[in-house]
């Protein structure tokens, strides 16, 4: 997932969002790794709004179309009065881009099975890394626009971010004040559930690598401890940063109580073989033969014999909720076998009856709205529907999903991050009581 970026340098995407009037453009597609093809483009752009086409060529053109309507396969022919084509050249940016509006009343989008296709500039065309250009519905100029070299070396397509990204009232109630943060505070230290032997909800944190499980652990750590603290490592590596198993005891306030729940943060999964997180070491953890500290082996999952297996784990030793943790910003960007991977663990969760949740992360780097207030979560379009398509993609219910922002580069705690966080925890919390609703004492 981490490897899909941007091409567009930061000088390059603000020129774009001036040009633009948008915040921020968020990359959806990158035909490079995605496929030159209508199909793989459809697969990540369909249904996001207003977005923008960019093609590159080895002549330094940065070309490409901006609409502002969905693409939704329709096979129809589209006015959209707010499209139009651009171009800049790597090596002239301080020069003014060249922008084209179609002609009055003409189809500025063809919305078919083909690579963006703006009628006289279709991008991935007969589904390969070349551009259809032929000045009509739009009037151009080619040398002005590609300098005549239809060989692509990228197309991407980025979402545009901007106003009218709100709902206008939010789809779940959240109380922001500080009398509900101590609450949910409250709540949570005090949680009790059935089952006296264990005193512990076991907590697993899985999802590909960089999505922030470690960083969830520290900020649920920070907000009891009162103030940012980092014990687990985070970061940005290729590959997983954690490679060890670790659970996460946490205390809180200044009487040092400790908390009702255990983090357990594992390696990332990655899309290859013998890569991250084993489906076999999953099922381990699950059943609690891991214990703290175990380092995992990618290409060899643990074996029973192995002095590290723990042979006869009891109820609190298990994983009692599992929460899949996502990025809200690369969610687009996922591959169908991480898909596969998720799925496989889901249903090894299910079979085993153990609760799952699903927690997106990283929505302030996801929507520029949230980014400036984070109060406005629920009403972020953009957040709503990445909720919609985690449901679809992983087979969860809405109310299984619950969105945070993490400490990440922040020095101080921000009552309005903590309620957030402490929503979610609180949604595990609930979770596991369904997993000892199974069990009574004598179980035990
Ligand atoms: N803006 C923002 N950044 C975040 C958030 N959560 C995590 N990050 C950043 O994302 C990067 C990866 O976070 P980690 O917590 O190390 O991710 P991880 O899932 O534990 O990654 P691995 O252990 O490598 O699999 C770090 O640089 C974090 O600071 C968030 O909610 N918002
Ligand atoms: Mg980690």
């Amino acid at each position: 997932m981490s490897a899909v970026t941007s091409r567009l340098s930061r000088q390059q995407e603000k020129k774009l969002c001036s040009m633009l009037g948008c915040n921020r453009l968020s990359l959806l597609f990158k035909a490079s790794v995605h496929g030159y093809s209508g199909g793989a483009f459809h697969q990540k752009c369909n249904l996001q709004g207003p977005t923008v086409t960019v093609g590159y060529n080895n002549s330094g053109y940065i070309f490409g179309a901006y609409t502002s309507k969905d693409y939704a396969q329709t096979n129809q022919n589209i006015i959209d009065e707010k499209a139009f084509l651009f171009s800049f050249n790597e090596r002239e940016m301080k020069k003014d881009p060249l922008r084209v509006v179609s002609g009055a009343g003409q189809y500025s989008l063809y919305d078919g099975p083909t690579g963006p296709h703006f009628q006289s500039l279709v991008f991935l065309y007969d589904d390969t890394a070349t551009v259809y250009s032929n000045p009509g519905n739009y009037n151009f100029d080619p040398v002005e626009m590609h300098g005549n070299n239809l060989q692509l070396v990228e197309c991407e397509v980025y979402r545009v971010e901007g106003a009218g990204s709100l709902m206008e009232k939010p789809w779940r109630n959240i109380s922001w004040t500080s009398e509900r943060r101590k609450a949910l505070m409250d709540m949570i230290t005090g949680w009790t559930h059935g089952v006296s032997s264990v005193k512990q909800a076991r907590v697993l944190l899985v999802g590909p690598v960089g999505v922030g499980k470690s960083s969830f652990f520290n900020s649920i750590s920070s907000v009891f401890k009162g103030y940012v603290s980092s014990q687990a490592n985070t970061g940005s590596a290729g590959t997983s940063l954690t490679t060890q198993f670790r659970t996460y005891s946490m205390k809180a306030g200044k009487d040092r109580k400790l908390l009702p729940i255990t983090i357990c943060d594992t390696m990332g999964l990655e899309d290859g073989v013998n890569a991250g997180l084993d489906i076999d070491d999953f099922t381990s953890i699950l059943k609690g033969h891991i214990q703290d500290k175990y380092q995992f082996n990618p290409s060899v999952p643990l074996q029973p014999e192995s002095n590290s297996f723990c042979k006869e784990p009891s109820l609190r030793d298990r994983i009692h909720t599992v929460v899949y943790v996502i990025d809200a910003g690369k969610l687009k960007l996922i591959s169908n076998k991480m898909i596969e991977k998720l799925a496989a663990f889901r249903r090894k969760a299910n079979q085993m009856g153990v609760p799952q949740l699903v927690l997106l992360t990283k929505v302030d780097e996801a929507c520029s709205s949230v980014m400036v207030d984070l109060k406005t979560v629920y009403q972020s379009r953009y957040i709503h529907k990445m909720m919609q398509e985690i449901c679809v993609n992983l087979g969860v219910s809405l109310s299984n999903v619950v969105p945070v922002k993490n400490y990440s580069q922040d020095l101080e705690l921000d009552p309005q991050t903590d309620i957030l966080l402490l929503n979610a925890l609180t949604q595990m919390l609930r979770a596991t009581e369904g997993f000892f609703e199974d069990f009574n004492e004598k179980d035990e």
